[in-house]
């Protein structure tokens, strides 16, 4: 680690010693942009990189919420408003019982350099809350996404700060929310992304992410003449981005071989397709959280406990949480022959994990880039909202191939040496570049 890096870090960590997700972010960026900013001064003279990781705003507060017994109980939210040099605040709600300021900030500082690839105007936000929605009744879903609006309704706006899905939040919590918010401020309005198709949401929105993904996957495995035609694909998780990568993978013509959940994973070597499929959403619906009611429905096997990096593929795309993919774990999918790793979820793969790919030349793209198809949509979405009319799904899906494609190139153009793209450090820079540009343009205030 160089001596500025190594300085850059110990600040951050001292300014914040509890927020180890959030340092593990900074430290990948930084890592990839110390050198580019040695050598482009105007960056290190505007000292773009420490305005960066703060975020601009931070709102923290607090939801009471009434359980069905009659029982109130008390969670914490947050949203953090990272960047709007390029565009409003973008990006989702994370309702998860291990959330904290800490997570909401990866996350909000990934988004930033996500959003900025997408080559569409958003800036870079993240909120969510502790609340755990695992075995919630409807009702108390509800009232909880009601008490968190009354309060974050006045941070919000199509032009200021447009939130979206995250894990925890799809449709259903979207509706509740944006119902509330509409209410309140008595304006119908596209405040929110990732809404029902009747009431403003768009085409290919629930498909987006994991489709992403696997446009994505293909670009990378195009570089070398190759593409997904016949592949085996590991995936984990079971949720909306597993189910966009499932259902792509097998429009090209792979066979996704494993999903998973926090109780294990299943090994379905048949593949995972036609109403295997839909019994994700199913799976999703039940608000259970366990994959295993796959594999007694199905009768295929079931490895409790277990991660499914272990098994044979050609593409592993994971698609759960953060840190799910340790050096264990990339070692097992370098050994098994893993050409591609196209990751669906935000920061899944630790540091070690992702120097054991690099160093191992395998094709391997960063959440930012490889699942930035969601947000993309929801900036589509923004726009149709805005221009009052819909897409056709074909629209939006060739929209989709073209973005992908776009931010797949921007890396291939900032990260590529010695003929080995190093998609982390693509990633990073062009991201970096339009923003901290944007910010420099716009003065030493923003
Ligand atoms: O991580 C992400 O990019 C998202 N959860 C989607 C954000 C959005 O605004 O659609």
């Amino acid at each position: 680690m160089s001596e500025a890096l190594a300085k850059f870090m110990e600040k951050i960590k001292a300014k914040d010693p509890d927020q180890p997700e959030f340092h593990q972010a900074v430290y990948e960026v930084a890592e990839s942009l110390m050198p580019f900013i040695e050598a482009n001064p105007k960056y290190k003279k505007a000292n773009i990189l420490e305005r960066m990781v703060e975020p601009e705003r931070v709102i923290m507060f607090r939801v009471p919420w009434v359980d069905d017994k009659g029982e109130i109980h008390v969670n914490r939210a947050y949203r953090v408003q990272m960047n709007s040099a390029i565009g409003p605040y973008k990006g989702g709600m994370r309702f998860h019982r291990n959330v904290t300021l800490g997570t909401l900030k990866f996350l909000a500082f990934e988004q930033v350099f996500k959003n900025a690839l997408t080559t569409l105007p958003m800036g870079g936000g993240k909120g969510g809350s502790d609340f755990d929605p695992i075995g919630k009744s409807e009702g108390e879903v509800m009232r909880f996404c009601q008490s968190l609006m009354m309060e974050l309704y006045r941070h919000l706006g199509p032009n200021t700060d447009v939130p979206a899905g995250d894990i925890g939040v799809g449709a259903r919590e979207i509706g509740f929310m944006f119902g509330a918010y509409k209410k309140i401020v008595n304006e119908w309005t596209g405040v929110f992304t990732g809404k029902g198709r009747n009431w403003g949401g768009s085409r290919i929105r629930p498909e987006a992410t994991g489709f992403g993904v696997v446009y994505f996957a293909e670009e990378m495995l195009k570089t070398r003449g190759d593409s997904m035609e016949g592949k085996i694909v590991a995936i984990s998780g079971f949720g909306n981005v597993a189910w966009g990568a499932t259902r792509k993978s097998n429009d090209l013509g792979a066979k996704v071989v494993t999903l998973s959940g926090p109780d294990g994973y299943i090994y379905d070597p048949d593949g995972v397709k036609g109403e295997k499929i839909d019994f994700m959403l199913e799976m999703r619906a039940s608000n259970r959280d366990k994959v295993q009611d796959y594999a007694d429905k199905f009768g295929v096997q079931f490895f409790p406990g277990k991660r499914p990096w272990e098994v044979k593929a050609d593409v592993y795309m994971p698609c759960a949480i953060q840190n799910e993919l340790d050096i264990n774990d990339a070692k097992n999918i370098v050994n098994n022959g893993g050409i591609c790793v196209s990751e669906g979820a935000n920061m899944p793969s630790t540091p070690e994990a992702v120097n054991l790919f690099i160093q191992n030349k395998l094709l391997y793209a960063p959440g930012k880039a490889s699942n930035a198809g969601g947000v993309s949509v929801s900036g589509l979405e923004m726009t149709q909202n805005a221009m009052h009319i819909y897409w056709t799904s074909e629209e939006v899906d060739k929209q989709l191939q073209i973005i992908m494609k776009a931010i797949h190139e921007q890396c291939v153009e900032h990260g590529t040496k010695d003929g080995y793209t190093n998609y982390v450090n693509g990633s990073n820079i062009a991201g970096f570049i339009k923003v901290a540009d944007s910010m420099i343009e716009q003065g030493p205030l923003s």
